[in-house]
């Protein structure tokens, strides 16, 4: 071996790194409709949880309305959890039925 140390590679295993970096898989946050919660407690949770402009809001709340259901956005797991946490919170803390869900995107 040369005196020099480090100036082969001989005799050194190389363990070669995985790609570390999988991108993360998404969810759809998802409002169900129901019949007693009110239509401006749907547009408010849009605007405060979800950051809709207002006319967005009224948009997804009447789709929610009319189809029975509908997405509020797409997100990381994590942060979607929170979402739905936090709009069920929310929710109960202020007696209306209304449901938030969660799926994974196709
Ligand atoms: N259907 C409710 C009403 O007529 C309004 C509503 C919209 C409720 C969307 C829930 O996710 C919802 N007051």
């Amino acid at each position: 071996m040369s005196d020099k140390p480090y100036d082969r590679d001989e005799n050194v295993a190389v363990q070669e790194s995985k790609p570390q970096l999988k991108k993360p898989s998404l969810y759809k946050v998802l409002l169900l409709n129901d019949d007693y919660t009110p239509m401006e407690f749907v547009v408010v949770i849009l605007e405060r949880f979800f950051g809709k402009q207002r006319e967005q809001a009224i948009q997804i709340m009447l789709h929610v309305h009319q189809k029975g259901v509908g997405v509020c956005g797409v997100y990381p797991r994590d942060i979607a959890e929170s979402k739905v946490k936090l709009v069920m919170d929310f929710s109960k803390d202020h007696q209306h039925p209304l449901q938030c869900t969660m799926e994974p995107e196709e």
